[in-house]
C-alpha cells in the first residue's frame, strides 16, 4: 500500500521515465525500432524495477493512468525523433490487459496520437497473449481492426507463455510475435526451448508474421534464431534499454 500511494503520485511528480531498447535486424544490422520500457525513479528508494511496480499498478488500477502516460511519452518521443531525421524508427509500447480492455481504449490512443502528432505507422502496440484471451471475441477483433485502420502496428508480447490458439493468430490483424525471453535464455542447448523457438518461427512464417526475439544475449542465440528465419532481435547482445539520449548516441556510434 505504501508503494501504491507513492506510485499514485509518481506520474504527477515526474518520477517516471522511459528507456528504449533497440530492435535490430540480425542480417543487415539495421536498427528498425525500439521498445519503450518504463522506469520509476523514486526519490528515496531509487530506481524501482518495473517487475516490482507494474504488478502493483495492475492490481490497483493505476496501470491505466500510468499506461496512458507511457503511451503519450513514447508518442512524443517518436514525433521528436521523426523531426530529427529518424522518420522510420518504430517505437513499441507495452499495453496492459487492463488498459486494453477499457471501452475507451481506442479513443484514448487516437487522442494521444493527435495530441503528440506521432506517426501511427511508427507506433507498435505490444499486447500480451493473456490480454487477448480475456477480451470477448467480437469486441477484440473490432478494436484491433480499428487500431490497424488508424495505422498502428500490433505485436503479440510474451508469445509462448499463454495459451493462445493458432486460430486466434490467423483471425486477428496482428503483424508480429515477440518470442518471450524465457524461451531464448537457454538456446541453443535446451531442447525444449529450441523446439518452442523453432515451432514459433515456422508457425510465424506460415502465417506471414514477423518475429522479434527478446532477451538475445549471445551470438549463439542470435545465430540459432536467424538460421530459422527470425529477423529482428532485441537483447543485451545489442544493447540494454537506454535513455532517449543514450539511445541516440548509440545510434550515432553504430552509423
Ligand atoms: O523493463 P524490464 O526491463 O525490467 O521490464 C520488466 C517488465 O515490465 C516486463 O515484463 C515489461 O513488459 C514490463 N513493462 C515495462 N514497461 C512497461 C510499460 O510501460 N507498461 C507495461 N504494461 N509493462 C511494462
Ligand atoms: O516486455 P518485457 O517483459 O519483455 O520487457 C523486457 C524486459 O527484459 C525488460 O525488463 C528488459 O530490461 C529485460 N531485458 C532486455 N533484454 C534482456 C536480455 O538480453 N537479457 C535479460 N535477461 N533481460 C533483458
Ligand atoms: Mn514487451
Ligand atoms: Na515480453
Amino acid at each position: 500500500l505504501v508503494l501504491e500511494n507513492a506510485l499514485r503520485r509518481a506520474v504527477d511528480r515526474n518520477e517516471l521515465c522511459l528507456h528504449y531498447q533497440p530492435q535490430v535486424d540480425a542480417v543487415s544490422g539495421e536498427v528498425l525500432g525500439c521498445e519503450a520500457l518504463v522506469r520509476w525513479q523514486h526519490p528515496v528508494r531509487g530506481l524501482v524495477p518495473p517487475a516490482h511496480f507494474i504488478p502493483v499498478a495492475e492490481e490497483s488500477g493505476l496501470i491505466v493512468p500510468l499506461g496512458n502516460w507511457v503511451l503519450r511519452a513514447a508518442c512524443r518521443q517518436q514525433a521528436q525523433w521523426a523531426s530529427e531525421g529518424l522518420e522510420t524508427l518504430m517505437v513499441a509500447v507495452n499495453i496492459s490487459a487492463l488498459q486494453f480492455r477499457r471501452r475507451d481504449f481506442v479513443d484514448i490512443v487516437a487522442a494521444i496520437l493527435a495530441e503528440t502528432r506521432a506517426n501511427p505507422r511508427c507506433i507498435e502496440l505490444e499486447i500480451t497473449e493473456s490480454a487477448l484471451m480475456e477480451a470477448s471475441d467480437d469486441d477484440l477483433a473490432r478494436r484491433l481492426a480499428e487500431l490497424r485502420r488508424m495505422g498502428l502496428s500490433l505485436a503479440l508480447d510474451d508469445f509462448g507463455t499463454g495459451y493462445s490458439s493458432l486460430a486466434y493468430l490467423k483471425r486477428l490483424p496482428i503483424g508480429r510475435l515477440k518470442i518471450d525471453r524465457s524461451f531464448v535464455k537457454d538456446l541453443p542447448g535446451d531442447p525444449e526451448d529450441a523446439a518452442v523457438a523453432s515451432a514459433t518461427l515456422s508457425l510465424a512464417r506460415d502465417l506471414g508474421l514477423d518475429v522479434v526475439a527478446e532477451g538475445v544475449e549471445t551470438s549463439a542465440q542470435r545465430d540459432y534464431l536467424a538460421a530459422r528465419g527470425c529477423q529482428l532481435m532485441q537483447g543485451y547482445l545489442y544493447s540494454p534499454p537506454l535513455t532517449a539520449e543514450a539511445f541516440e548516441a548509440w545510434l550515432t556510434e553504430r552509423a
